[in-house]
């Protein structure tokens, strides 16, 4: 029946904009008749060749959809510190893709989940920091889950995907935003160097934090039994403060164990007075480009106290918990007989600086605030183990499942479907990873360097061959001019007023 209207109002293919104005209707329909939507859905069924001159339709595949908060490059298989433990994340990059050299769109939480749920930049949508709400651009373009959920899967999540935890009215079946966190005992709480708390739990809590409540809440409509396909998200809120994990996990890391990373003296002087205040001011809300000094900086007060290792630790410590809970996930996802059908998708939302540039926390356009986990497993197209080093950016997730899944790919989307480095790791593909953070100020990546320009004209230059640390800024050698135009070409022509976004 929802074909026959279908076909009288002459939608041969399935198109989501289309399918937006009528889904009441269909929804009415498809209810009186009794059958499921997921199969009276009109669509094209990508097909893929795989090695073996077979073809897989990845049209039907699931989603799990795994977000994790504050996620550095400090996972076992990204080599991002000698410390970091994640045998779960391993294991599912083991199963796929691991994109080694992925970036955020913006290098805080509300401007980087914004951009990726609605694979827009934020020079499109005017989202470019925290303390901007996002969901006015969230609800006037479509996301990822709405995509899904309009095309017929089931469709639920729980945690932080979202900043503040915001789910758009009407893109999800089911939602539990946030669960209560397990706190831990007032005198176990201590400081690290007056700028974080270290918050270790009583070991009995460890089925209590709000991520194994999150993902226990996830594993239920997981294994609930499904008659259409589904996109099931979780967010998981650790390795962000507060850093309230049981305490075994922070004895996996003695603190005397802890390697520092490797800095160099005066890194500082060769970037410019925006890159000097963002690196020096310690809080993640950057208020304008006034420095702090460098002997109030927050890296400094952790440094004097002698607390650096201790809170590498607790990262280090969070960082095992939201592994732990990645690992319960996937073993729930094998119990239901599904995996095979299921594409899973694994991100962080920015990276996080602990000492790198004397700066703790994000809020940067250097590579530890923009370099995050990105890993893609598509069940029969993925080989194991699959490594790609191109530059790809977080806002390619969009497009990527898009692809997929055969669904029409919004105009104004921007990014770039990963589909092609799925199965050959060095496609050439021609967009690097571009990132905003405060209007107007841009970092592009590319497969070896780094550019930035901030909004008053500075500009850095990185090249991750010889400096892979980004220690020295080599913006101004006149022989790099022609590779430095290059990567300016890149930088957005517009800016979005803040805030408000532009007519998309
Ligand atoms: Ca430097």
């Amino acid at each position: 029946m929802l074909k026959q209207v279908m076909n009288m109002m002459n939608i041969n293919k399935f198109n989501w904009r289309a399918k937006t104005k009528l889904l009441p209707l269909m929804l009415t329909i498809n209810f009186l008749a009794g059958c499921v939507a997921s199969q009276q859905v009109q669509r094209p069924s990508p097909s893929y060749e795989v090695a073996d001159n077979q073809k897989i339709d990845t049209k039907n595949y699931n989603v799990l959809f795994i977000s994790v908060d504050d996620l550095n490059d400090w996972v076992g298989v990204l080599g991002g510190h000698p410390n970091a433990s994640t045998p779960n994340i391993d294991r599912l990059a083991n199963r796929g893709m691991l994109f080694t050299n992925a970036h955020t769109a913006s290098p805080v939480c509300n401007s980087s989940r914004a951009a990726v749920m609605t694979g827009l930049l934020p020079s499109t949508t005017g989202i470019y920091r925290n303390g901007v709400p996002s969901k006015p651009v969230v609800n006037k373009n479509v996301t990822i889950s709405e995509v899904y959920k309009n095309n017929g899967f089931y469709t639920a999540g729980s945690g932080k995907l979202l900043h503040l935890f915001n789910y758009k009215k009407g893109a999800w079946d089911d939602v539990k935003k946030r669960f209560p966190d397990a706190i831990a005992d007032k005198r176990e709480v201590y400081s690290v160097g007056g700028e974080f708390n270290i918050h270790p739990l009583k070991n009995n809590l460890e089925n209590e934090t709000m991520d194994a409540r999150t993902v226990s809440w996830v594993i239920d409509k997981l294994q609930q039994p499904h008659d259409k396909p589904f996109f099931i998200a979780a967010g998981i809120y650790r390795p962000h403060v507060l850093w309230r994990v049981p305490q075994r996990f922070y004895a996996e890391f003695p603190e005397e164990n802890i390697v520092i990373p490797s800095t160099i003296e005066n890194d500082l002087d060769d970037v410019g007075s925006i890159g000097m205040a963002w690196a020096l001011q310690g809080k993640d809300q950057v208020k304008d480009d006034k420095a702090d000094s460098l002997e109030n900086s927050a890296h400094s007060n952790i440094k004097r106290a002698g607390h650096w290792q201790l809170g590498m630790q607790a990262y280090l410590a969070s960082i095992k918990h939201a592994d732990t809970q990645v690992g319960r996930l996937l073993d729930a996802l094998d119990t239901t007989g599904l995996t095979e059908k299921t594409i899973i998708v694994l991100w962080s939302d920015h990276g996080w600086h602990l000492g790198e540039k004397n700066h703790w926390r994000k809020s940067t356009l250097w590579e530890e605030s923009t370099r995050v986990p990105l890993i893609v497993s598509v069940p029969g197209l993925t080989k194991a183990n699959s490594r790609s080093n191109k530059a790809v950016s977080l806002i390619d997730i969009f497009p990527t499942l898009l692809e997929l899944a055969g669904f029409d790919k919004p105009e104004k989307i921007q990014g770039e479907s990963l589909v092609p480095l799925l199965t050959d790791p060095n496609y050439n593909r021609k967009m690097p990873a571009i990132t905003e953070y405060y209007r107007g100020n841009v970092a592009i990546r590319d497969d070896r360097y780094r550019y930035i320009l901030y909004a008053n004209g500075e500009e850095e230059l990185y090249d991750h061959k010889n400096d892979p640390n980004e220690w020295h800024n080599i913006a101004k050698e006149s022989k790099l001019a022609e590779i430095k135009g290059g990567l300016r070409e890149w930088v957005p022509k517009n800016f979005a007023a803040e805030g408000k976004g532009n007519k998309h």
